[in-house]
């Protein structure tokens, strides 16, 4: 996949947001973010019916500023809706049957060892998301932060590929991630409690230009 599309990739659910999320994505979306992943999970998360109806919403505006849309973890919704990819991590085990069931979508996979990123460009991932790089409050079962030194040494290993940093990652230290070998950006929580996303995101993307 195109290593530009990874720049500043915003995940978001319902829950992770203070405002209106879907005011929260389309300022998200005026502000230049290059691809979105709804990730409808945890405590009070929609479900059924309402999880659907946000899920379109979430689409709609996405198609409208020409972002790619990826769902997280659920390939029956990502197929339902054509989704333009999926996000899966490692308990998730759906890269395989998306891929046969989707040519051409976009396929992320959560990686966090070589071992994982080795069999997921195998089993045919576009990109591999790598974290948390440091401690995030936005994923209650995540790992232990990584850090840098193990983004670089997967960098290493993985040589092009395309990958996407994740987990902590704020305005501030966004440019080391990439310069430690990150094509792009993961972030939740920058933008979900920004006070002005114009301008984090700007700040997010300008990492880039440095
Ligand atoms: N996955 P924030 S860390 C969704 O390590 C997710 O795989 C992670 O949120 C992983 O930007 C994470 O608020 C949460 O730290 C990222």
């Amino acid at each position: 996949m195109d290593c530009n599309r990874l720049n500043v990739y915003f995940i978001m659910g319902t829950v992770n947001c203070k405002k209106d999320p879907l005011k929260t994505l389309e300022e998200a979306l005026q502000a230049g973010i290059t691809c979105f992943q709804l990730r409808e999970k945890g405590e009070g998360a929609l479900i059924g019916a309402a999880y659907e109806e946000f899920a379109r919403a979430c689409q709609k505006m996405c198609q409208s500023y020409q972002v790619p849309f990826i769902v997280n973890d659920d390939v029956e919704l990502a197929l339902k809706l054509n989704a333009d990819g999926i996000h899966v991590g490692q308990e998730d085990l759906a890269l395989s049957t998306f891929r046969e069931q989707a040519k051409g979508k976009i396929v992320g996979v959560s990686v966090h060892n070589s071992r994982e990123m080795k069999q997921a460009i195998l089993n045919g991932a576009d990109y591999v998301g790598i974290g948390p790089i440091y401690r995030t409050k936005s994923k209650t079962d995540a790992k232990p932060p990584a850090g840098l030194p193990f983004l670089s040494a997967m960098r290493k290993q993985a040589g092009n590929f395309p990958i996407v940093g994740i987990g902590g990652i704020t305005e501030e230290n966004a440019s080391a991630v990439r310069s430690s070998g990150a094509d792009g950006v993961s972030v939740i929580s920058v933008i979900c409690h920004s006070k002005d996303i114009k301008q984090t995101v700007e700040n997010l993307l300008l990492e880039n230009i440095n």
